[in-house]
């Protein structure tokens, strides 16, 4: 609806008695740890096409290739810290009466900036998937070898435990952001550039439930015209300022 540069003051007082607050997270927040964003003119597609990466197909077609793609992705996120936009968010989730935070970032970042049990949408870099048995295991190892990497338990090929185009997400997960979507009483919506279903759904899921919207970025995004605030800037620089300013 509008676009500012500081809360304004009506925000400011939603957040402030808001008992249910919940967090959508995109790429846009990892960005100030050195974590490459997908779009946009340092985006991690502008050198690879994500139907030839990202996808089912492409991985049937050529797992070699895309596995090397994550391997290289593990190595930069091994080697990048939370920044004060994911601080700022573990330090909220303290505060808030009920708070949940939802990504859509596979970097595991929140986490090891102290927040507790966020919805991960797209799974997590993390984490590998056996096509053999099915079984999800943590895997830090970086770079990893052998490329692609077995499964321990069965030998059968392990593929990254992340959601791709086209392939649908967890019915548990994505039930539960809509969930905590529906009962907020403000959704922010944080660095994402809204265009990928059904995360960039979960704000009208909120909205249509009577929360405020809060943007941040340091664009507009298709979201911002729904929006009841869209702070321009960093989420390194506002989200420090606004839990500053309520809970400092
Ligand atoms: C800053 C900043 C700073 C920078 N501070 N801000 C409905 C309509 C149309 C299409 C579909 C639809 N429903 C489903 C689809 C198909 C598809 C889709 O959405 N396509 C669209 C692209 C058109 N969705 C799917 O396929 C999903 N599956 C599904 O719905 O299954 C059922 C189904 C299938 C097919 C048809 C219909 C139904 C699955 C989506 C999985 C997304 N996976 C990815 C890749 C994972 C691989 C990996 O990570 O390795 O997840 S795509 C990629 O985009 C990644 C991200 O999580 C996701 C979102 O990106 P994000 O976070 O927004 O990043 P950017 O780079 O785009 O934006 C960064 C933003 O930050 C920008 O706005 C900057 O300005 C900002 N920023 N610095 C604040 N410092
Ligand atoms: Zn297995």
């Amino acid at each position: 609806m509008a676009t500012y540069h500081d809360l304004p003051p009506h925000a400011r007082q939603r957040l402030a008695v808001a008992e249910r607050v919940a967090v959508l997270t995109g790429a846009g927040i990892s960005a100030e740890s050195g974590v490459p964003t997908f779009r946009g003119p340092q985006g991690l597609w502008r050198s690879f096409r994500p139907e030839e990466l990202a996808t089912p197909e492409a991985f049937a077609r050529d797992p070699q290739m895309v596995w090397e793609w994550y391997d290289w992705r593990r190595g930069k996120v091994a080697a990048c810290r939370p920044n004060a936009g994911h601080t700022a968010l573990a330090a909220m989730g303290v505060k808030v009466p009920s708070f949940t935070l939802i990504t859509q970032n596979v970097d595991g970042l929140h986490r090891l900036a102290g927040s507790t049990d966020p919805v991960e949408l797209h799974g997590n870099i993390w984490q590998t998937r056996c096509l053999g048995c099915g079984k999800v295991q943590e895997n830090r190892q970086t770079p990893l070898v052998p490329l692609p990497p077995t499964c321990p338990t069965c030998g059968g090929m392990l593929r990254p435990h992340i959601v791709w185009f086209g392939e649908s997400l967890d019915p548990a997960i994505l039930g539960r952001a809509q969930q905590v979507a529906g009962d907020a009483d403000v959704f922010m919506v944080v660095g994402t550039s809204s265009v990928v279903w059904p995360a960039a759904g979960l704000a009208e899921v909120a909205a249509m439930n009577g929360a405020t919207i809060i943007e941040i970025n340091v664009e507009e995004t298709p979201l911002t015209p729904d929006a009841d605030v869209t702070l321009l800037g960093p989420a390194g620089y506002h989200l420090p300022r606004i839990v500053e300013g309520l809970w400092g």
